[in-house]
């Protein structure tokens, strides 16, 4: 039997694993970028020439030229504002100029009309006495049409994901994850899944001369503007089907509903304030929930050059969660992306912070992650992740022969450390198809080894799909 006092004994030992851990993740995040620069040489960009935008040909995700009816202009942007009026991403979230953007793309009229999808099958192995394996797909899929009206640009945006079908018994084993309910019951050890109306929303960019941009977003359900983009769209974990650890204190809200954001962006630099409904989802994931707009978030984003996106955030969350409806939650995050495309590659980088802290009980959790995602030669992926999150007791809240204080409080700080491999093969015109696995060793201190055994490791075998024109 494991009493809760045994926990200063882990606490010693987290210290210790945690400077072990942080190391690996330095290197995670050197390594790979330094391999893309060994594989090949960058290709001559026009980087240099600013306000000039490059063209399509030199960057082979973007090449539309070999598709019947597809926009053969279209630009790898070369300023922040052109990033911003791409809405390639979630909400009004922002990566690196220079991130690949695979998608389908047609031009009837004045419309831009944009496909953006990838789905994972995956066949899952989580060890131990709290794992469990399963066998369930999950993705998203996104459309978008664009058009210039007078001032500026007009675009409405659809996503939706397949995980209300495809992940049964709503969630899925995952080990040391926590975050949202499973028939009424907190999550443990276990993702739930995404819901299927993931964002509606109509946006509006008013350009204010050639360096500004006030920007207009609304939503009935979408993502504010906290954080970087959510861990399923950034390019950085693009080949890890995983739920991050830290997604609950870092990216979660980029499904809530009832959202306004207004951005004004100058030259490199934006500022953004959203309104919205605090509540996460329920665990019905077919319905669009609704509430009054009681929570609020604002982030500074800062793109400089061609390859880095920083942001930082700040949030109110009144109520998000419902099993414990009277703590409002202040979400503080902060992340650094890179990214750097080379000749049949790119290699795209995050590090992400993200902090909660209870309004009533003053309790604080953190989350750290250091992922990167290589791929090289064309066709081969290579990705890592690290991460260093807080878990709380409702983790244990149904394991037996536990004694936990009453409350949500602090469990324990756990380390997931992700690397996988995968090959994608050109079988079907504009789906890139990729078979690949990836393995993660989990670190928690010793007073859960009764719970999880000695080594909690997680497998993972998996197909993906992603809509894209032909690579090359
Ligand atoms: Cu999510």
């Amino acid at each position: 039997m494991t009493c809760w006092h045994d926990i200063e004994q882990g606490e010693r030992l987290k210290d210790r694993m945690n400077r072990i851990l942080r190391l690996s993740s330095l290197l995670l995040v050197c390594v790979l970028p330094m391999t893309a620069q060994l594989l090949e040489q960058p290709e001559q960009t026009g980087h240099d020439h600013a306000g000039h935008q490059q063209p399509a040909e030199t960057h082979p995700d973007h090449d539309m030229s070999q598709m019947p009816g597809m926009q053969h202009d279209h630009m790898q942007p070369e300023r922040f504002i052109d990033e911003i009026l791409n809405h390639a991403t979630s909400g009004t979230s922002a990566e690196p100029n220079s991130t690949p953007l695979p998608m389908l793309m047609f031009t009837p009229n004045q419309w831009r009309l944009m496909l953006h999808g990838t789905a994972f099958v995956n066949a899952l192995q989580q060890s131990g006495p709290r794992g469990g394996d399963k066998v369930l797909a999950t993705g998203w899929f996104m459309f978008m049409a664009q058009r210039e009206v007078p001032h500026g640009e007009f675009t409405i945006r659809a996503m939706l994901s397949p995980e209300p079908l495809t992940v049964t018994h709503r969630f899925y084993p995952e080990l040391f994850q926590q975050g949202e309910t499973a028939f009424g019951r907190p999550i443990a050890d276990g993702q739930h899944p995404h819901d299927f109306l993931m964002e509606i929303a109509a946006l509006y960019d008013l350009k204010l001369g050639k360096n500004a941009l006030l920007s207009f977003y609304a939503a009935p359900v979408g993502d504010p503007a906290i954080g970087p983009s959510a861990y399923a769209h950034r390019t950085s974990a693009s080949e890890n089907p995983m739920a991050t650890l830290g997604h609950h204190m870092q990216d979660s809200t980029h499904i809530a509903d009832d959202v306004v954001t207004m951005g004004l962006t100058y030259r490199a630099v934006r500022v953004e304030a959203s309104g919205f409904h605090g509540r996460e989802p329920d665990e019905f994931r077919w319905n669009l929930d609704q509430g009054r707009i009681d929570s609020w978030s604002t982030r500074l984003t800062v793109q400089p050059r061609q390859n880095w996106s920083a942001q930082y955030s700040f949030a109110h969350l009144t109520s998000p969660e419902a099993q414990n409806p009277r703590a409002d939650v202040r979400r503080m995050t902060a992340s650094v992306m890179h990214n750097y495309p080379f000749r049949n590659g790119n290699v795209a980088t995050t590090l992400l912070w993200g902090r909660n802290r209870e309004l009533s009980s003053g309790a604080v959790f953190n989350g750290y992650l250091a992922e990167s995602t290589l791929r090289f030669l064309q066709s081969n992926y290579l990705w890592g992740r690290f991460e260093n999150a807080d878990r709380t007791t409702e983790l244990l809240s149904d394991a037996p022969g536990i004694v936990l204080p009453a409350g949500e409080g602090f469990l324990a700080r756990v380390q997931a450390f992700s690397l996988g491999y995968g090959r994608e093969f050109h079988w079907i015109p504009h789906l890139q198809t990729e078979l690949g696995g990836q393995v993660t060793f989990y670190r928690k201190p010793d007073f859960l080894t009764p719970i999880y055994g000695h080594h909690p490791t997680g497998l993972t075998l998996f197909l993906r799909m992603r809509l894209a024109n032909p690579i090359g």
